[in-house]
């Protein structure tokens, strides 16, 4: 059965949600599809101005709404035998500082679409289908990326997150400085999402099934004029902070035999992080391997005192390193680690290793996949296996459920910019071939 997908409304719905935002209307117009620069950072008011605009969409749909603990939103479609476990997918509509309008919000949005097209179909679902938005599966707010599906997932103590501080100083300047340091829970409750972190784990057997519809954020599927990407494996995603104490002085005065000048400390620190991960790249492909697989990005850094006439004392560094291969992953690590304890003597500064996250890949199943790809080889589209660099909620998810994600091809590859886009064909194509799978999934 192929399925009409209401293209127009859901554009409509992806170009209206991306003017919910923090950054200035677009003015931009030199690329061929002006796209809407976003900023919409968890728990914040356009945050909550869009969660309660998605509540009603999906409340004029027919779908119940429930909210967790964390603003987890739970739209749902019941089946007629409601007490099977459901089939579920979903995404995130939270953005990283002027970035673009579909990371996440396609599999939300499109996943919104795939309900209400097979609902209006006369579709009757056996299992119960849940589209899920899910909280802060951005670092930005804070310091950890998949908050609402880790909690979900059971991969994170509840009472250690809720104590997690609100870092949106960091990334907004303009954010109001409070007098006492705000944490998760205080931001989180503020907003209007009560009750215990510890109540957001769902059970092993909530869910039957789960698809996420996401950008492939890479330029795979658009080189090789593939439609879709069926995902087998997400990257494993690791985050560190080293904040290098050394100390500060005049610009002028301060002789360099003098310093210990924080910030020339992780400037090595940086590059010392860049090698290592060259390295494992080159052993990898001396072994035979793609060696493309192990990446690190110091994307963040906080500069103490910050002053252009002023040498830098503390520097706080974030490390976003990621591979397929853990132990690989953990072996870049001592090998920075070692240089670590070279450079703090040789330039007389501390560095203090935090540890923010390290996680497994997570592997798709089996099943789904081979779902996933009958229905692409029934609507006649190809598609292509791969691993996801980007990690993402069904990371997590995958700690309590089979899962597997739907890649749809986006312009260079390009995510996390405002130039972010995919087209309006592969937004639908991507949306039918989810709805479809969902539907196969929840009469299984
Ligand atoms: O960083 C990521 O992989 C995701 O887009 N947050
Ligand atoms: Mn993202
Ligand atoms: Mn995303
Ligand atoms: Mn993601």
């Amino acid at each position: 059965m192929t399925l009409p997908i209401n293209t127009d409304r859901l554009l409509r719905e992806l170009h209206h949600l991306a003017t919910i935002t923090d950054c200035p209307p677009n003015t931009d117009t030199s690329l061929p599809e002006p796209t809407q620069a976003v900023t919409r950072i968890v728990f914040t008011p356009r945050d909550l101005e869009a969660r309660a605009w998605l509540t009603s969409l999906a409340e004029a749909a027919g779908f119940t709404v429930r909210v967790d603990p964390v603003g987890n939103t739970f739209i749902r479609w019941e089946g007629s035998e409601p007490s099977l476990p459901a089939v579920g997918t979903g995404s995130h509509i939270d953005a990283i500082p002027h970035s673009g309008m579909y990371d996440g919000t396609v599999g939300v949005l499109g996943g919104l679409e795939a309900l209400r097209a097979l609902k209006e179909s006369g579709f009757q679902p056996k299992r119960s289908l849940e589209l899920l938005l899910l909280t802060s599966e951005e670092p930005t707010r804070f310091g950890i990326g998949c908050l609402g599906s880790r909690l979900l997932g059971g991969v994170l103590d509840p009472h250690t997150a809720d104590a997690f501080p609100d870092r949106i100083a960091e990334s907004d300047p303009s954010a109001p400085k409070p007098d006492i340091a705000l944490t998760l829970h205080d931001v989180r409750t503020a907003a209007g999402f009560t009750g215990s972190l510890a109540d957001v784990k769902l059970a092993a057997d909530h869910y039957h099934a789960w698809v996420e519809l996401h950008i492939e954020q890479g330029p795979l599927l658009e080189r090789d004029g593939i439609a879709l990407g069926i995902v087998t494996a997400i990257s494993a995603p690791a985050g560190y902070r080293f904040l290098v104490e050394g100390f500060g002085g005049h610009a002028g005065a301060l002789l360099m035999p003098d310093r210990r000048d924080a910030l020339c400390a992780a400037a090595e620190l940086i590059l010392s992080i860049e090698r290592h991960t060259l390295a494992a790249n080159a052993a990898a492909r001396a072994a035979g391997h793609s060696g493309v697989d192990s990446v690190a990005t110091v994307g963040k850094l906080e500069i103490h005192p910050g002053n252009v006439n002023a040498v830098p004392s503390r520097v706080l560094v974030n490390l976003d390193i990621r591979d397929t291969d853990v132990n690989r992953r953990n072996g870049t690590m001592d090998a920075v680690r070692a240089d670590i304890r070279e450079l703090e003597q040789r330039r007389g500064v501390k560095v203090t290793e935090e540890f923010v996250n390290a996680d497994a890949p997570a592997h798709s199943s089996e099943s789904i996949v081979a779902t996933l790809e009958a229905v692409c080889e029934a609507e006649g589209a190809s598609y292509r296996k791969m691993v996801s660099r980007a990690y993402h909620d069904s990371t997590f998810i995958a700690q309590i459920a089979p899962i597997a994600m739907l890649f749809i091809p986006c312009r260079n590859g390009v995510s996390h910019r405002p130039d972010e886009y995919s087209t309006p064909e592969a937004i639908e194509l991507g949306t039918r071939v989810l709805a479809l799978t969902l539907a196969r999934l929840a009469n299984e």
